[in-house]
């Protein structure tokens, strides 16, 4: 096991700006490798990764391209595979020696360090301990629960699913929640990009992103807002260096300097890499205030206003505004009525250098809108994303070659899992077709978000939960209220790799089923299975594992979803669910009978290089809006917060660093902020804790300023100057997750509004 304890050094304080790639990567990734104890031949295993023939990288959802680097892994996705290719195990005997009240105290980092979980688990309550089982024993006890729950209301169950699993477990899965009768299947992507699917939906017809990857080597400007490329996607920076090199103008609007953001040298460049050069990617980097995305985007459009208005026209595309959006009169008259000084106080940026950004628009044929969570998760996170689309739309600059609205998703298929039918939302669903081709009546009414189920649970009107991966307890606002709840639930299923919190939230019944991970060697009988999935830029990608698994008693994903199904359901011929498993090639088939658009010869296109293009109509202009045309959005306010600090409150921005993957924590390092920390801290700038009359390295308590009656505090925070806007403070996910209020989420996703806490502190 390795070291828990890492001492708290600060360098170069307030900020960091070394470059992100380069050698402090390689060494983040060698010190992982000595670190984790990987078992052997992980490196043959990262050299096939993000290739045909290899298997998706388990970490971000960036593009895999066709021509990949030698390496076509980044530091992050390295860590990723090595923390599932570890040698440690937690099996039988490590649950027999710790009780499952004792493993609910332990930190996320301690609980999966202990290595890959290894059979299936019961939990036995008169021990409070979990115990081994055979697959057939917790398939028959989960279905006869399931039934039983069912008989009673099979509204009661919510079949969560964190965004790993693939195309084919996806789809085995809704389908399994639909012939179960409901349509509770909340996404990690409630918590992330579901701001886009209904946001973006909204306004441009389609719920994902534009472009491809080769727009990005005709744009001539990007725009950043909100997302951390260098901690979240390393390897979108070597397209993004590329387009710097071309010429291309980046500029970043991001309360937080973020180095990756700044400067990047290119592990794989050895000229960068001895001769200490980088590329400088951001050419302006403004920090606005956090939730001041919508005046700023209301001031660029401003500023195209009256630039257009200067040179007599010619700027705004009129032609394309005329035959391609609808909304135009309410949203010109709007945004030239807006206040600069409004926009210069909301936003905390000055009017000369927003005017700057605007004509450097102006002057730019090829746009490309970047953006992530930084936009997402606030309450008007969805308006963030119409704003943008706004001040795209004005110059024609979505539906062409080199421009674009681009998201950047999260976990490697949660994009794939909303595609192939895992939604809440019984409307994005092909349901008739579904019926069709399973000869039953599915489900109508809406299903639960996670923050539904999250109340769910609380009130107990959730009697049972299954989750495929992820770790909902510790993901979702207001962590840790709901936990004495779980266990009034009749049964808590866990389809996991490793061991972590949620797991330990037991029920009446609780079931850790463990799977295999991608790079594993998946044999049914048909032999060696592939899989696939679908990156931020609407590619399917095949991917096929090779290792042995790291334990016999291992499944995968696609078989235990069917295992739970078929101990579940009734009999249905056209449902065959031991045929699916034993040839996934067929589940691909029902894909493309379901989606035949999106997924046209599947099978025969499962490997092409670069993954094949879904296609997405808002890219050739079509609408499909209410409208039928792309629309604009007069802002009705223009600040993203639902609440805007006064004197003694701040909006306290929670982000992930370079050594975690969600609530997976590698190590307690931020290497990209220059911090050695034990992440409980609280960031703000030198000015802002003088004024507070605090003093680095104090601990403070942070405290929810959202007034609704309940109480949310994080203690033992230690106060760490850097380089932020007045009025901010930065915390790490999930550590301060008990602050953010349940009903304090994006206004039409319910997105969480995770990057705008209103909170007070104290010493
Ligand atoms: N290594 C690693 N990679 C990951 C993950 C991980 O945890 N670790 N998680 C994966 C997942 S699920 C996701 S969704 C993505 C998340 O990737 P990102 O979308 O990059 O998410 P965050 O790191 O949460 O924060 C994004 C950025 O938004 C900025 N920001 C905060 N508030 C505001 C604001 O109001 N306005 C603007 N303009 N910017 C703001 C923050 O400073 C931060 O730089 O990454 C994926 N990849
Ligand atoms: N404060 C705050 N909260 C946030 C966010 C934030 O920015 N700020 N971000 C939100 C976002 S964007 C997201 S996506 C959610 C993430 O929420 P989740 O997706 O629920 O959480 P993860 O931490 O990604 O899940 C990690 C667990 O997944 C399991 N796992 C890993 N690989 C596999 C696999 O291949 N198969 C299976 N079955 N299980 C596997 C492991 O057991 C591991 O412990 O958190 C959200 N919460
Ligand atoms: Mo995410």
């Amino acid at each position: 096991m390795t070291d828990r304890k890492e001492t708290h050094q600060r360098e170069d304080l307030p900020h960091y700006d070394h470059p992100s790639g380069g050698w402090g990567s390689l060494k983040s990734v060698a010190k992982h490798m000595g670190q984790e104890r990987p078992s052997a031949g992980v490196m043959e295993t990262l050299m096939r990764q993000n290739k045909p023939g290899g298997h998706m990288c388990t970490s971000c959802a960036w593009t895999k391209p066709p021509n990949p680097h030698i390496a076509e892994f980044c530091e992050n996705g390295a860590k990723a595979t090595l923390w599932d290719l570890t040698r440690d195990r937690c099996g039988p005997d490590f649950f027999a020696r710790h009780t499952v009240s004792e493993l609910r105290t332990w930190p996320d980092y301690d609980l999966e360090i202990e290595g890959r979980l290894t059979h299936p688990m019961r939990y036995d309550p008169v021990s409070d301990k979990y115990v081994e089982a055979t697959w057939d024993e917790a398939f028959s006890a989960i279905g006869a629960k399931l039934r039983e729950i069912r008989a009673k209301d099979p509204k009661s169950v919510v079949f969560y699913a964190s965004g790993r699993a693939s195309l084919e477990t996806s789809y085995l899965y809704a389908l399994l929640a639909r012939l179960y009768g409901n349509n509770n299947l909340p996404d990690s992507s409630n918590m992330c990009h579901e701001t886009t699917s209904v946001g973006l939906k909204n306004v441009t017809g389609s719920s994902v992103g534009t472009c491809v990857l080769s727009d990005f080597d005709h744009c001539d400007m990007i725009l950043f807002f909100g997302q951390n490329t260098g901690t979240n996607s390393p390897r979108f920076l070597h397209p993004l260096r590329a387009a710097k090199k071309r010429g291309c103008q980046i500029v970043t609007f991001n309360p937080v300097r973020e180095a990756g953001l700044v400067t990047f040298r290119d592990p794989q460049n050895p000229v960068e890499m001895l001769g200490g050069k980088e590329t400088v990617i951001s050419d302006r980097y403004l920090q606005l205030k956090p939730g001041g995305d919508v005046a700023v985007l209301a001031g660029l459009c401003k500023r195209v206003f009256e630039v257009d208005d200067e040179q007599g026209g010619g700027v705004i595309d009129r032609q394309f505004v005329a035959q391609h959006t609808s909304g135009w009169p309410e949203f010109e008259a709007k945004i030239r009525e807006i206040d600069w000084a409004d926009i210069e106080r909301v936003s905390g940026l000055r009017h000369e250098d927003i005017v700057e950004v605007g004509e450097m628009y102006c002057n730019s044929e090829k746009v490309i809108g970047i953006y992530g969570m930084g936009l997402t998760q606030h309450v008007h996170g969805s308006l963030n994303i119409a704003m943008y689309v706004n001040l795209l739309l004005m110059r024609g600059n979505i539906g062409r070659e080199g421009a674009g609205i681009s998201p950047v998703r999260g976990h490697s298929n949660v994009q794939g899992q909303r595609t192939v039918g895992i939604s809440e939302k019984p409307e994005l669903v092909p349901l008739d077709k579904i019926d069709e081709l399973f000869g039953f009546k599915s489900p109508r009414d809406e299903g639960t978000t996670t923050v539904d189920a999250v109340k769910g649970i609380l009130d107990g009107s959730i009697k049972g939960f299954v989750s495929l991966g992820g770790n909902f307890a510790r993901a979702i606002p207001d962590q840790g209220r709901a936990d004495p709840a779980w266990q009034d639930l009749e049964i808590n299923v866990q389809i996991a790799t490793k061991l972590n919190r949620s797991h330990t939230l037991v029920g009446k019944e609780a079931w850790l089923l463990p799977c295999l991970v991608r790079s594993e060697l998946d044999m049914q009988a048909t032999g060696p299975q592939a899989v696939s999935m679908e990156d931020s830029l609407s590619m399917i990608h095949g991917s096929e594992g090779k290792r042995e698994p790291a334990s016999k008693m291992l499944r995968s994903e696609p078989f235990i979803v069917a295992g739970i199904a078929k101990a579940t359901l009734d009999p249905n011929p056209k449902v065959k669910w031991d045929d699916w498993v034993g040839d996934y090639a067929l589940v691909r088939d029902l894909i493309e009978e379901t989606y035949p658009d999106k997924f046209t010869d599947f099978n025969a296109r499962l490997f092409t290089a670069g993954g094949f293009y879904k296609g997405n109509p808002a890219r050739e202009r079509t609408w499909k809006t209410e409208t039928g045309k792309a629309i604009f959005t007069a802002p009705k306010t223009l600040s993203a917060l639902g609440q805007v600090p006064d004197k003694d409150s701040y909006t306290l921005v929670t982000v992930r660093s370079n050594d975690q993957f969600n609530t997976t924590i590698y190590g307690f390092n931020d290497r990209l902020r220059g911090l050695k920390t034990d992440r409980h801290v609280v960031m703000m700038n030198p000015e802002m804790i003088a004024k507070a009359g605090l003093t680095e390295g104090q601990e403070v308590t942070l405290s929810c300023a959202v007034d609704d009656g309940e109480t949310r505090e994080v203690g033992g925070l230690r106060v760490v100057p850097y380089d932020l806007p007045d009025d901010t403070v930065l915390a790490y996910y999930p550590e301060t997750n008990p602050l953010v209020p349940l009903d304090y989420h994006d206004e039409l996703s319910k997105t969480p509004a995770y990057k705008g806490v209103p909170v007070r502190i104290r010493a």
